[in-house]
């Protein structure tokens, strides 16, 4: 366990990719980075029925519990370990489970809303914005919303028109200005890997004392 010395926010439309970018950081740096999708911090819709809860507007701030994000990523900076509501995309509801999170090294939370709120812009140390073209957005989106989650073509398009496209207008594209780097398209490799190695270079300038397992990879030698 550590105290999070580095926190990086992904945000950027849906479908952009940016859960791809995140993956991918965490995949290759390992074990000190703790990825946080805010997805996870949907409010608990459990008091309405499931057609109630198809009405929502998933894509406007208020469908989530920004209290909980705030007061969970606190507490991972301060060292201390958290209960990570889970999220079920296909119930359009929060379950039952909940994650124990450690905190590590890094944290980055990725989510479309992950350069909104004030106070947790605050948190963050880099933020990062993947910025993917709309179509390639709604392609992308209509191939997981059909295929991966089991939703109607029509459906997918009508919700598309009604909130996401107007709530990624209003909302989520306006975020890019609190970018410190943005990510043309989520599957630029190029950048991802300068991300890796911004990454890297932090641990590295944090010190042998921040790694758990000397065998890692990302252990260092002590300083002469
Ligand atoms: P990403 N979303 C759902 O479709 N159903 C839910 O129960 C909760 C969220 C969608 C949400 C948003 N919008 O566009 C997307 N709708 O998940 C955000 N409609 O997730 O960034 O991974 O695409
Ligand atoms: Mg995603």
């Amino acid at each position: 366990m550590s105290i999070p010395s580095f926190v990086i926010g992904i945000a950027g439309g849906t479908g952009a990719g940016k859960t791809t970018v995140a993956r991918t950081v965490a995949d290759t740096v390992g074990e000190a980075v703790t990825r946080i999708p805010i997805d996870n911090y949907y409010e608990d819709l459990s008091h309405l029925a499931f057609e109630e809860r198809t009405e929502v507007n998933y894509d406007h701030p208020d469908a989530f519990e920004w209290e909980l994000l705030r007061e969970q990523l606190n507490a991972l900076l301060m060292g201390q370990p958290i209960e990570m509501p889970q999220y079920d995309f296909e119930a359009h509801n929060r379950t039952d489970e909940r994650v124990t999170v450690e905190p590590t090294d890094v944290i980055v939370l990725e989510g479309i809303f992950s350069l909104y709120d004030e106070d947790i812009l605050e948190m963050l140390d880099l933020c990062v914005y993947v910025m993917t073209d709309a179509d390639v957005r709604i392609l992308r989106r209509i191939e997981r919303d059909v295929i991966d989650r089991g939703r109607g073509l029509e459906g997918v398009i009508d919700q598309y028109l009604e909130t996401v496209k107007p709530m990624h207008e209003q909302f989520v594209e306006p975020t890019k200005k609190n970018a410190d780097v943005i990510i043309p398209e989520g599957a630029n490799r190029v950048a991802v890997d300068l991300l890796i190695e911004k990454i890297q270079a932090e641990l590295a300038a944090d010190g042998p004392e921040r790694t758990d397992d000397p065998d890692s990879e990302l252990s260092f030698s002590e300083p002469p």
